[in-house]
């Protein structure tokens, strides 16, 4: 073990043997500051040393799910049921040894599904080809986790995902960080902090080397929301998990299975028989969040048939990078008509963010208005 790799581990010995209280959250958040810091140093050494040729994958669709699980779960066998890929599968574990995609359609979107090979403890630390998956499951915009009821433990696949900065349905904490050059460090907040209170920030900013410039907190965070926005690597990415194999229990024990795997709440599928897969693309859908964007030609009614699929929060400019041609250099404005127009007919810019169902014009710069 590497002196880098034994600080980490006695870091992460001390924390597991402090109980938290009162008294003890300030020094654990500190010592969670400094574990942080140290795994940042281990993943720019293990970069700096190539560690390992990444997987090279092409997005395409609307969105991307990657399908994560322990090694013989079924992800390749549900790649293939719901979509027309044609993944290896195999009763043997690592059949999958690189990433392999398939489209499935939902609606008018399309969505692009990632089989990936097993993920094992550790992965996170470069175990099996962990750090090369995980680096794949950051681009993802939803991860579908799959257990078999053999193997429900759920944390330690989460626990890897947490250690390669992947944050599972939440969103980015409301702490805004200012660095400057001098001038000290101070730290403001809008609400009462509770968990970060008697100069606790401060203490973990340190630990950061960030001495000088400003901390806003807009959320009563914890010293975990600090230390990822400070850390400033972490993907937010919406994850869904399900039951493959279900077939193979009763329904009382699907029940006992789901109430251990609380606070997720498991959706109980078969790859092999098809049960449940019907929920399943209909949850992956509704998460997705996608809306439809209706392009309208000036002077010419919308096209209706053929919506523009976006996802919820984009703006005008994600409808620029749909659009053919380069609208981006020749965008002058947009009218809207919808649920996002104050008005019908309101003339925005690119950072406008549309709603399902807006009706668009884009307005260019030479040759007059056109749409697309
Ligand atoms: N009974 C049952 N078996 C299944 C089901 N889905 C997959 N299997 C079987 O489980 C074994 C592993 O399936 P794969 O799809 O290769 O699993 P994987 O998760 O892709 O495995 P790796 O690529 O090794 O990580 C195969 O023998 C499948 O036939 C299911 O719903 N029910
Ligand atoms: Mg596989």
């Amino acid at each position: 073990m590497s002196a880098l790799e034994e600080q980490i581990v006695a870091v992460e010995d001390e924390i597991r043997n402090t109980a938290y209280n009162k008294a003890t959250q300030l020094h654990i958040g500190r010592l969670k500051a400094k574990l942080a810091v140290l795994r940042l140093e281990r993943e720019t050494r293990a970069k700096g040393k190539g560690g390992g040729v990444g997987y090279s994958i092409r997005k395409s669709g609307n969105a991307t799910v990657g399908l994560v699980g322990y090694p013989s779960v079924g992800k390749s066998t549900l790649l293939n049921r719901l979509t027309e890929a044609d993944s290896e599968t195999g009763s043997y574990d690592f059949t999958t040894v690189s990433i392999i995609p398939g489209m499935l359609r939902w609606g008018g979107a399309s969505i692009q599904i990632l089989d990936m090979p097993g993920l094992v403890p550790g992965a996170s630390r470069g175990k099996g080809r962990g750090r090369e998956v995980l680096s794949v499951v950051r681009s993802t915009d939803l991860v579908l986790f799959l257990v078999d009821p053999e193997h429900p433990n759920i944390r330690a696949l989460t626990a890897e995902l947490e250690g390669a900065g992947v944050r599972i349905n939440q969103r980015p904490p409301r702490i805004v960080i200012q660095r400057s050059d001098r001038g000290g460090l101070t730290v403001s907040s809008t609400v009462r902090l509770t968990q970060l209170a008697g100069g606790g920030a401060a203490q973990i900013a340190r630990e950061f080397g960030f001495h000088n410039g400003s901390i806003v907190f807009r959320e009563d965070a914890s010293a975990d929301q600090l230390i990822d926005v400070l850390a400033g690597n972490r993907v937010y990415i919406l994850a869904l998990f399900a039951v493959n194999k279900a077939e193979l229990i009763d329904s009382k024990a699907q029940k006992e299975l789901g109430a251990m795997m609380l606070p997720f709440e498991p959706i109980f599928i078969s790859a092999r028989t098809g049960a449940g897969l019907d929920t399943l693309v209909d949850r992956i859908g509704t998460s997705l969040k996608f809306i439809r964007i209706y392009v309208k030609p000036p002077g010419r009614p919308p096209d209706r048939e053929e919506p523009v699929i976006l996802r919820t929060g984009d703006s005008v400019a994600a409808l620029l990078r749909r659009l053919p041609g380069d609208l981006n250099r020749s965008f002058k404005a947009a009218q809207i008509w919808g649920k996002s127009a104050r008005f019908p007919g309101q003339t925005v810019g690119r950072d406008h963010t549309l709603s399902d169902e807006d009706i668009v014009t884009v307005l260019v710069a030479r040759g007059g208005a056109r749409a697309g």
